[in-house]
């Protein structure tokens, strides 16, 4: 453990003595906020004296160097994760409540910067944390978006989208390195001119802007590694303002250029699956890649000159999912029309380099571009792409038999379009999936024709998370239980967790656990009080789905499900169940209209159920607004149930179902994305699984025969009547009717089967509520839950890509 103060005095002298630096106060005069900020920049100034430290180290080694290429990093707060990083936490805190002062209000305080939408973006960031704890030399590269995702509000029951604006107070943990901006040129025209014998290609024409980046410390636990996170922002290439119109009094037309530039950086876009053709999003995606490409070359440069052969034993370049998709391309345009290497070598270098992770198998996430949109703006990078496509077509041998369809499903090109996953595939040596099904998915049929030509190329790296910040970090008392029991080694190694399982059998141990688990529940219900004044009882079972929202993940199965309960409890007597609360939490994309209904639906049954008081002592609906990095981790620890209920095949993998594993919930689940390897692991008894499997569902579909209508018809005591509630105003006061959520189901067939998983849900989840009867027994298979999930540290993910796939 590096540790950055000897004791509490040395901490003390200096936190005094940046505050006043910083705010030209003494501490006792400083307010909270000046305080946060200036711990926040004391710890970020050690930070960055160990990265430049990490970074020497590696260069003296010749440690390759492995760049994250992701357009979302969801880095969550930070104070509290690196104190605990740098084993600091206890004696920093100490050290405040000497001067008067309580670390958890000033952690509190840091605004929780919302540059992701979901497990996409929070993947990318436990990655950062694990490649610092493994000492590789890993760099995130990503946006710095001045507006990150949308606040949640609920008005009405609806979701309202408020601007976040993180940046307002300042962010203690970054610099700007202009000295490293590099301009980004859109539009313009490629000329050719000749060269030595040698086509030479450039563009003219072209409007710049200035990526200016942003450096974040990655603190690596036990303080040893400390990498970067660069995040880039778009500024205007050149000062345009206008005095003249300016003193005309139009002072928006004045400074338009900055404008312009600037909202490239503006927003994250707000869907995490889905929804493309915005002109603004391509530029995003090029303005990030060619930054970060031109970057990581300057080091490299620095570091090795111009040694292009040997880039590929130097540098890893990671795609996560195809908004990095140019990487490939550009770095192309950079050995041909800068480095003047020849197309063959550039290729062979680029390809050995790059990599490729893809996380989703809906059709409407597959990124594609219309050629007219991006030749427009990137055309030389399209002339590459062109290039890469005809090699591409080329290199199929037309006497083969069915080469046309391994061609018509692979091509970059098609139908007036750029496919951003077929690229990305051909510029990587490495394409892998999140979770074994998923993996065995994108083989079979996603990208089986890639298969079928490369099946090497092929493998599966099934996610993982940080056990620091989502166990030790999120859930202190938990975490101190288990250390008490087994040391504290399961921080570095988290497969160590497996040694608590024999302290299932000790009754006095399992108390401990279930009291933990109450005082989890109690903080969230404090929470929740203050966050929405609805009371929720820690005593009830937490029965939690917290995600975004998404037809496949089928929050509208678990609403069913609350419905059903409802309407057997006040009107059947011999219905028994377990105090329950069910808390639901997630964003919808702002333009996806049935997600949005969805938490409609949710909040409105809320609504009712809550304020009934036949049923008030036994269920309760709760919807946490604003999910985010620091409210999940008050919400993981507090949870029981974890629902997991996506129809099977769709979810890629998921990573909420680990981190609520790891803090002890069960499973209530389908066998889908790593819910499977959850089981697998831990046992089909310590969960409750429900559902028609992935084979199944394909079943039906191929039989092409289901009805949702027949459901129905069968079953008008309990589907029917939920069915039936959506509409007959029985949960209709707060904001309307649900026509169509009814339609959806009914008219379109029930496209996400959630009538068809019903019953085996509701059933698995009342067996699940009884059996939380005996507690002994349940607290065994919550310990027995946490004992199994080391496997899925992001630790082990990441040495699994490094030992795979980086070769770092
Ligand atoms: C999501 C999947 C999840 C998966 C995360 C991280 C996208 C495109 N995909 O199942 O839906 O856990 O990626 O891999 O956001």
């Amino acid at each position: 453990m590096t540790t950055i103060f000897q004791d509490k005095e040395q901490f003390i002298d200096e936190y005094r003595l940046v505050v006043k630096a910083f705010t030209g106060k003494s501490f006792e005069e400083a307010g909270a906020t000046d305080r946060y900020q200036a711990l926040a920049r004391l710890i970020a100034g050690h930070a960055r004296d160990i990265a430049s430290e990490s970074f020497t180290e590696s260069s003296r080694k010749h440690k390759k160097r492995v760049y994250y290429f992701s357009i979302e990093f969801l880095i969550g707060r930070l104070l509290d994760n690196y104190l605990l990083n740098f084993g600091i936490r206890d004696l920093v805190a100490e050290a405040l409540a000497d001067m008067g002062a309580d670390l958890d209000e000033l952690c509190e305080l840091e605004p929780d910067p919302a540059l992701g939408n979901g497990g996409l973006g929070r993947l990318a960031a436990c990655f950062l944390d694990s490649m610092a704890h493994e000492g590789i030399a890993g760099y995130g590269n990503g946006m710095r978006y001045r507006y990150g995702l949308f606040k949640q509000e609920i008005v009405n029951g609806r979701q309202h989208e408020v601007a976040d604006e993180w940046l307002s107070g300042g962010y203690p943990w970054e610099v700007r390195r202009q000295d490293r901006a590099v301009r980004i040129g859109f539009g313009g025209h490629v000329v050719t001119r000749e060269k030595n014998g040698r086509q030479v290609y450039s563009v003219e024409g072209a409007s710049e802007v200035l990526a200016v980046p942003y450096d974040i410390p990655v603190v690596g636990f036990g303080g040893k590694t400390v990498n970067k996170l660069r995040v880039w922002s778009a500024e205007p290439a050149e000062e345009h303002f206008d005095l003249e119109t300016f003193n005309h009094g139009d002072y928006a037309r004045a400074d338009a250029d900055r404008a312009n530039a600037e909202a490239i950086s503006a927003i994250l876009y707000p869907n995490d699956q889905g929804e493309h053709g915005r002109l603004l999003r391509l530029k995003q995606e090029y303005l990030f890649v060619a930054a970060g490409i031109s970057s990581l070359l300057r080091t490299y440069r620095e570091e090795y000159g111009s040694d292009w052969a040997h880039l590929s034993d130097r540098v890893a370049i990671h795609t996560n999912d195809t908004h990095p998709a140019m990487c490939g391309p550009e770095l192309m345009r950079v050995l041909l029309d800068e480095e003047g290497l020849e197309w063959d070598e550039a290729w062979e270098i680029v390809t050995k380099t790059v990599s490729f992770t893809n996380h989703t198998i809906l059709p409407e996430a597959l990124e594609r571009w219309p050629i007219d949109t991006f030749s427009r703006l990137l055309p030389r990078i399209y002339q590459i792409i062109e290039e890469i496509n005809r090699r591409w077509a080329e290199s199929f041998d037309t006497a083969a038999e069915g080469w046309q369809e391994h061609f018509r499903n692979t091509a970059i090109l098609w139908d007036g379009e750029v496919r951003m996953a077929n690229l990305s595939v051909i510029c990587s040596h490495s394409i892998n999936g999140v979770a074994k099904l998923h993996t065995e998915i994108l083989e079979s049929t996603v990208l089986r024709d890639f298969y079928a030509l490369t099946p090497k190329k092929f493998n599966n790296k099934t996610n993982g998370i940080s056990p620091r910040r989502f166990l030790a970090e999120a859930n202190p008392g938990y975490a101190s239980l288990i250390s008490s029991a087994i040391g504290t080694g399961w921080l570095d190694d988290a497969s160590e967790l497996e040694r608590l399982l024999p302290f299932k059998q000790d009754a006095a141990f399992l108390e401990k656990v279930g009291a933990t688990k109450l005082e989890n529940k109690a903080r969230l219900a404090r929470y929740v009080k203050r966050e929405t004044g609805l009371v929720i009882d820690p005593a009830s079972i937490f029965d939690v789905q917290v995600k975004r929202f998404h037809a496949y993940k089928r929050q509208l199965l678990n609403v069913f499900k609350v419905i059903d309960l409802y309407q057997r409890l006040t009107t059947d007597p011999n219905t028994t169940i377990e105090p329950t609360t069910f808390i639901f939490s997630g964003k919808a994309a702002s333009s996806y209209t049935f997600a949005k209904e969805v938490i409609r639906l949710i909040n409105s049954v809320a609504d009712v159920v809550n304020k009934d008081p036949r049923v008030n002592e036994l269920i309760k609906v709760c919807f946490i607004p604003n999910f985010r990095v620091s409210n999940a981790q008050l919400i993981y620890p507090a949870a029981e149930i974890s629902e997991q209920i996506s129809t099977a095949g769709k979810e890629a993998s998921g990573t909420s179902n680990m981190k609520l594993m790891m803090n002890g919930a069960l499973t209530l689940g389908t066998l889908d994305g790593a819910n499977i390897e959850i089981v697998d692991l831990a046992g089909r008894e310590n969960e409750g699984i429900f559902g028609l499997t992935k084979p199944e569902v394909q079943e039906l579909k191929d039989k092409g025969n289901y009805l949702a209508w027949d459901l129905l018809n069968d079953d008008p005591e309990r589907l029917g009547r939920v069915v039936g509630s959506l509409t007959d105003g029985t949960f209709s006061k707060l904001s309307g009717g649900f026509e169509s959520i009814r339609n959806e189901v009914m008219i379109n067939n029930d496209p996400d089967l959630v009538l068809l998983d019903f019953h085996s849900y509701v059933d698995a989840f009342e067996k699940l509520n009884h059996d939380w009867a005996n507690r002994t027994l349940w607290n065994r298979r919550a310990l027995h839950n946490t004992a199994m999930s080391g496997w899925f540290s992001s630790d082990r993910t990441i040495r699994e890509y490094r030992d795979e796939i980086w070769g770092a």
